[in-house]
């Protein structure tokens, strides 16, 4: 028996192969209890199915690849990052890389070459969860675990589809439901999802106005006298000013701008009034958006107004990827150290260069991965180096992005041969989970060590491995000795010491274990300069967007993001092919648009192919999973924006406008897109 945690979602099953090659749930994991979704079910299917096998090499963008040793890998990879100023490369990294490798990555990239331009595909995801979580409680993690589901009565998904992208949470909810009448499922999201089909209310909500709806909820409760003033005062500062935004928000103001009952809006301030122990569950619909700290401050300031900590409620953001939690704790985005430090403060950076040996760390974050591509257009960055993430197809603005990728000099660091690979320069062959060990922590703060049950495929390695092999040619051996993975563990787990993450006692043998108390703020003290927890002021901003429809983009229920795993899995492949979007009926009927048909959806001179489904979309709307790469159509995100939340810089990926036109209406000459249709592709 080989135990592992699932290499695809943040709730971070414990799963383990069993005699005869079958992945299970493992029943002595606290984040699963034996349960698990089908995605992890086809793993050792896919292992082996379309994956680099050795490293690549090509100097020039036009030329073909040619096969190349490790050794004239890191030869080439040294001469590169010797002869470039640091201020001139960037690495773009992972939440599904292991917690050691992101370790050896992040001391490499700011210790060693002292720069810290390097993000994660976090900031596409977490990033604002992260900012929101810091500025009302000073530290970022989410303040409750999965054991909360199991007493708990009232429970909100804000603009997450759980029923989907975190399925096992979703039925430990659906299971608490069925042990107590009690319990009430709300969702709000503009789609009728599984999961709003599965709650007990579902508010339609219209894209973008979270805030507004939010903060009506917060006026409720202070008109109804349900705010919990002994809280209030003792644990939290900023309620009065808080307060004062939501006064611009009475439920007749709000409903017209969400445009929602205004029963509604009362139904979810008495349920957080008078439930007994409220969670609310949030994601992407809340992330990915120009207004999404403000969105996530809203929904925070409610969980204050009453009180809804440890044993009365938690606001729990939803991890997406298996390891962002590992990636927060290591600090791989730009402003991050190792054990919740920040690079912005000076003592923190002390004790990381002490601890490292390395002195020198740079003060000021670097650019995200968003103003990255731009520093790239300007000729400021002359090397990119990715690793375990498809920018290709799921960053924002993609024909920027193509640009981007097609100037710099592209390191391609995969396990799986995917879109950003045909950008490259140099490819270099991972070793994927099952090939490796190391440790992820997942949603609630859960860390699980990942055992190996195959040898690493082709000439792959281990991502910690190749950084530390490329170190030690670079005359870097004295602060990258690494023999195994184990050492890196015992490393890194001395920078936790005393710190909120603190793992320093525990061994690859203690886990899985959780890091922190049940509840993180058990003693309601917070790590702010007052030990207060603070109230925002969450001012509404709804983007202007040109187009009759707006784009909500989000999952496939079946496929992991970019499907350079799942795609290979024809089990996974059912039901989401071909490439779809999903329309409501009424708007289709309005341009004569029936289901089945292929449409065109445009902005700006871009334009994806996708036949329509249809469903219960906010009228006005238009639902397209994101993940389909180049081989089966024009990818969404050649459609969305890189505007960014301003505290975040987290992208706006759910809100653009598109115009919608019916395929076969289109005239050959100039309207129809390049790429060949969905049906002409996808033989499914
Ligand atoms: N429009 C739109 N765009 C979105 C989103 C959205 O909702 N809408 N969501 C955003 C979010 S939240 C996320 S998290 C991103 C996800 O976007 P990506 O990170 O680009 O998606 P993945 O397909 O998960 O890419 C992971 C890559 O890592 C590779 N890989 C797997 N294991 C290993 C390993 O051990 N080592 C190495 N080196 N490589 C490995 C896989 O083959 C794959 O190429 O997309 C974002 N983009
Ligand atoms: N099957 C599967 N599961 C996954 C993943 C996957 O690729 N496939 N990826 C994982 C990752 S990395 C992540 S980050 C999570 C993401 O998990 P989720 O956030 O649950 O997934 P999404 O489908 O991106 O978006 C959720 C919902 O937000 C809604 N939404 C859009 N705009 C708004 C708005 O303005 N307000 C509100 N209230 N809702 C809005 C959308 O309609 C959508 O139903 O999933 C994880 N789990
Ligand atoms: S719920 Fe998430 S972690 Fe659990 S088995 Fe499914 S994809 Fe894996
Ligand atoms: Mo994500």
């Amino acid at each position: 028996m080989v135990n592992f945690q699932c290499p695809y979602c943040g709730v971070g099953c414990g799963l383990y192969l069993d005699e005869r090659g079958r992945i299970k749930g493992d029943f002595e994991h606290p984040a699963n209890l034996g349960d698990l979704c089908k995605k992890p079910i086809y793993f050792p299917k896919v292992l082996d199915k379309g994956r680099i096998e050795k490293p690549l090499y090509r100097e020039t963008k036009g030329e073909p690849f040619r096969e190349i040793s490790w050794e004239e890998a890191y030869q080439i990879l040294a001469e590169k990052l010797q002869s470039v100023p640091s201020d001139r490369v960037y690495f773009y990294v992972s939440g599904q890389l292991l917690t050691e490798d992101i370790y050896v990555i992040n001391k490499f990239v700011k210790g060693f070459l002292k720069t810290n331009n390097i993000d994660a595909n976090s900031r596409l995801c977490m990033a604002t969860a992260v900012t929101a979580y810091k500025m009302a409680f000073g530290s970022d993690g989410v303040p409750c675990t999965y054991e909360d589901i199991d007493d708990a009565d009232i429970f909100f998904f804000f603009g997450s589809n759980a029923a989907v992208s975190h399925p096992v949470l979703f039925k430990r909810v659906l299971k608490r439901r069925r042990q107590t009448q009690q319990v009430v499922i709300v969702t709000v999201d503009p789609l009728e999802t599984e999961t709003a089909k599965k709650s007990d209310l579902f508010i339609q909500i219209r894209p973008g106005t979270d805030t507004a709806f939010l903060n009506s909820v917060l006026y409720v409760l202070h008109r109804e006298g349900w705010i919990d003033y002994s809280f209030v005062s003792k644990y939290t500062e900023g309620f009065e000013e808080a307060l004062k935004q939501a006064q611009n928000f009475p439920p007749e103001v709000a409903s017209e701008i969400c445009d929602v009952k205004e029963e509604d809006i009362y139904v979810v301030a008495k349920l957080f009034a008078q439930g007994k122990k409220v969670i609310s569950f949030w994601c992407q619909g809340f992330n990915q958006s120009v207004n999404g700290t403000m969105k996530n401050l809203a929904l925070i300031n409610l969980h204050l107004a009453t009180g809804r900590l440890n044993g009365r409620g938690c606001p729990f953001s939803l991890t997406g990827q298996p390891n962002a939690m590992g990636g927060r704790e290591v600090g791989y985005l730009s402003n991050g150290l190792p054990g919740y430090r920040d690079v912005r403060n000076e003592k923190d950076r002390r004790a990381i260069e002490e601890f490292w040996g390395l002195e020198g760390i740079k003060e000021n974050p670097g650019p995200t991965i968003t103003e990255a591509v731009d520093l790239i257009l300007e000729g400021k960055i002359d090397l990119l180096w990715v690793v375990c993430t498809n920018p290709a197809v799921s960053l924002p603005d993609l024909e920027k992005v193509w640009k981007a990728l097609d100037k710099v000099f592209l390191v391609v660091q995969d396990a799986y041969f995917n879109d950003t690979c045909e950008f490259a320069n140099l490819i270099l062959p991972a070793a994927q989970l099952g090939e490796k060990e190391g440790v992820m922590t997942g949603s609630d703060r859960t860390i699980t060590f990942c055992k190996s049950f195959a040898r690493p495929f082709g000439q792959s390695k281990p991502d910690w491995l190749i950084f530390t092999e490329l170190a030690q040619r670079m005359g870097g051996g004295e602060y990258f000795p690494y023999r195994s993975p184990r050492e890196i563990f015992e490393e890194f787990k001395r920078t936790t010491k005393g710190r909120l993450c603190d793992i320093s006692r525990l061994s690859y043998e203690d886990l899985p274990a959780r890091w922190g108390k049940r509840w993180l703020y058990e003693d309601l003290k917070f790590p702010t300069p007052s030990g207060k927890a603070r109230f925002h002021p969450a001012v509404l901003n709804v983007p202007k967007e040109e187009g009759e429809f707006i784009l909500l983009t989000g999952r496939l229920k079946d496929q992991w993001h970019t499907m350079t795993r799942t795609g290979k899995s024809p089990e996974l492949l059912k039901g989401e092919l071909p490439p779809y979007v999903i329309m409501n009926p009424y708007d289709a009927q309005e341009l004569g648009i029936e289901e089945g048909q292929e449409v065109v959806l445009s902005s700006k001179g871009s334009k994806i192919t996708r036949v329509v489904r249809f469903g219960n979309v906010k009228r006005g709307c238009i639902f397209a999973p994101f993940g389909y790469p180049k081989e089966l159509g024009e990818p969404t995100n050649l459609l969305t924006s890189d505007r960014v939340d301003p505290f975040s810089k987290e992208p706006d990926l759910k809100y653009s406008g598109v115009r919608v036109t019916l395929y076969a209406r289109l005239s050959p000459s100039s309207d129809l897109p390049s790429e060949p249709r969905p049906s002409e592709k996808v033989r499914s």
